[in-house]
């Protein structure tokens, strides 16, 4: 039959369950556009900079079922997406990316937008496939959504010339597709092991990843059976319900509060499952895991790379947890940690709303306004202090509801990933946390979610600097360099951009600005609440890692810093 591959890539998207392709047309794909246009399920978005598309993707495959579509024009249109995309690699989430191609049937050199652009997809995906044909078109756009979702999730590629997308072709058999099934094996051997282990623990402690997000009620039906704290990555924060006595926090050592340590201190084997040890995630590596560490993920590379195993299980997490959990004797008490654990969370709680700002908004009093007016919200956070302002104030029950930037940690993904999710989730409440820095990258944004009537709810971490960075810069340089904002309106912008503006200068203002900000959006109107923040109380986060990279410093090097910090600031005394 005679069609063009357009039709071919949108059939093929609807078969795999596409819900949003987000990007911006150009010559090589209006053909695309146009076929999209008649799809009932596919909905193309027009985003302001492709930067964008990747997060507002990553923020559809964070919050629902189907996987974000990345829609772009060849050479700048990859360029401007990268960003995206390679955060998506490093946290984990699926993506499809369309990367249109230059026509490879002129002959033609120095074409528009002529780049070896899969040179530079590679390093951010997990694989870059390349229809040789277009009878190949479905076919290999319904694998880059397995290959997508398969293993650790990440960013497929498939470029597509762009004369397979324009042109009239004859195909055959162009709607075939049998996806390769996959058992998921757990060695009993293994399982058995590290049930022994477990047994043999005087205290377990596990701790989760955002791989084990699909084994939430097992892990919590082990986590009871053998009375273990539980500790999350930051981007398994939700996978475990953090109302639950047993729950601990999103970190451990230098990086989380003293009771924390405490409570991890007592425990002798950790069970680890979902996650890699990376430098974010650990607070720069700011613990060691007990002497006895389980370590259980589905990608076998992330063994022993920081952290050597006692025993390392290659599985999926929700099969092992399934696997585990009769092998297991259950201990009945869960002993003095939940009481250790449920007396350092009222202390904390108690000292964080008691320490109030005099200058602008007090943290907890801000994230305890948002958690009452929307118990059920989804929350994107920007690189910088939002996401672990919001690690440490937000109380959530379930995965899929703090999306983060965390190891590419690419500023600007806030705005963006929250219209993703709002998008996903028409019926929830989504709030965006960017830092006024991060709103700068991708603020303009808040124009596609004004015309598609997306009522997001975005709160400007508002304080004229790149806080995060400052605040390291005066730590170790005494002084900061290139981390203040020039002056900008977020009045302005919201009027710009077609957002209610709402200000937030100090703890009074909170309850009024919140009851405006979610009514405004759940109206369909997207809101920017100007929030006077007050960054004085550091995080734990924060501390945590400034302390262990300072200690892993060479001493030399650390008396080089102390001296220049100490007498830049008795200067400033003067
Ligand atoms: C694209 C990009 N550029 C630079 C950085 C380094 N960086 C990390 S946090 C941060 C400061 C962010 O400032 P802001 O958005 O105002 O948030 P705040 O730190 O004040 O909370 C910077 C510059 C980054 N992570 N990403």
């Amino acid at each position: 039959m005679k069609t063009r591959g357009s039709e071919l890539v949108v059939r093929a998207l609807e078969d795999a369950g596409a819900r949003f392709a987000f990007g911006i047309p150009g010559t090589h794909n209006i053909e695309l556009y146009d076929a999209l246009h008649r799809s009932e399920q596919v909905f193309a978005v027009l985003v302001t900079d492709e930067q964008s598309a990747g997060f507002m993707a990553d923020g559809v495959s964070r919050t629902s079922t189907s996987v974000g579509v990345v829609n772009v024009v060849p050479g700048a249109g990859i360029t401007h997406s990268l960003s995206g995309i390679a955060e998506a690699y490093l946290d984990g989430i699926p993506l499809v990316v369309l990367a249109c191609g230059i026509r490879n049937d002129t002959g033609r050199a120095y074409q528009l937008h002529d780049i070896d652009q899969l040179a530079l997809l590679r390093p951010v995906t997990k694989a870059c496939l390349t229809p040789a044909t277009p009878d190949d078109l479905y076919q290999v756009v319904r694998q880059a959504f397995d290959l997508a979702r398969a293993g650790t999730p990440g960013p497929v590629a498939v470029e597509i010339p762009a004369n397979f997308y324009l042109l009239t072709h004859e195909v055959a058999a162009h709607e075939t597709y049998s996806p390769a099934t996959t058992v998921a094996i757990v060695a009993s051997d293994a399982i058995a092991e590290a049930a022994r282990l477990l047994d043999g623990a005087t205290r377990v402690l596990l701790y989760l990843g955002y791989g084990a997000r699909n084994a939430g009620a097992a892990l919590v039906a082990i986590a009871e059976a053998l009375g273990s704290p539980v500790a999350t990555t930051i981007q398994g924060k939700g996978v475990f319900p953090e109302h639950h006595p047993l729950w601990l926090w999103n970190g451990l050592g230098r990086s989380a509060p003293p009771f924390v340590r405490t409570v991890a201190g007592e425990c002798d084997v950790m069970l680890a499952v979902g996650c890699r040890f990376g430098e974010v995630g650990t607070g720069s590596w700011g613990f060691t895991p007990p002497a006895t560490l389980i370590h259980v993920d589905i990608n076998r590379d992330v063994f022993h790379r920081n952290f050597p195993a006692t025993l390392a299980i290659e599985a999926d997490a929700s099969a092992f947890a399934a696997a585990l959990l009769p092998l297991i004797t259950p201990r009945g008490e869960w002993g003095d940690a939940t009481e250790h654990m449920a007396v350092g969370h009222r202390d904390l709680r108690e000292l964080v709303m008691r320490e109030r700002s005099e200058t602008g908004v007090t943290p907890a009093v801000l994230f305890d306004g948002l958690q009452q007016r929307s118990p059920d919200a989804i929350y994107a956070t920007d690189s910088g202090n939002g996401t672990f302002l919001g690690m440490e104030h937000l109380r959530l029950d379930a995965p899929g509801r703090f999306l983060a930037p965390v190891d590419f940690s690419c500023m600007g993904y806030a705005v963006p990933a929250a219209i993703g999710a709002k998008l996903a989730n028409p019926t929830r409440d989504v709030v965006a946390l960017p830092g006024d820095g991060a709103l700068l990258m991708t603020g303009l944004e808040l124009a596609t979610a004004a015309s598609y009537s997306l009522g997001v709810v975005v709160c400007v971490l508002r304080d004229g600097e790149l806080a995060q960075i400052a605040q390291f810069q005066r730590t170790a340089l005494g002084r900061e360099e290139n981390s203040v904002l020039p002056p900008f309106s977020v009045e302005s912008l919201a009027a710009t951009v077609g957002a209610e503006y709402v200000a937030c200068r100090q703890d009074a203002h909170v309850p009024a600005a919140l009851d405006r900000a979610f009514e405004v959006a759940r109206g369909g109107r997207p809101v920017m609440v100007e929030v006077a923040i007050d960054y004085s109380r550091k995080t734990f986060f924060t501390s945590g890692v400034v302390a262990s990279t300072f200690w892993r410093l060479p001493w030399s090097d650390r008396v080089r810093m102390l001296g220049r910090a100490v007498s830049r600031n008795l200067q400033r005394l003067d």
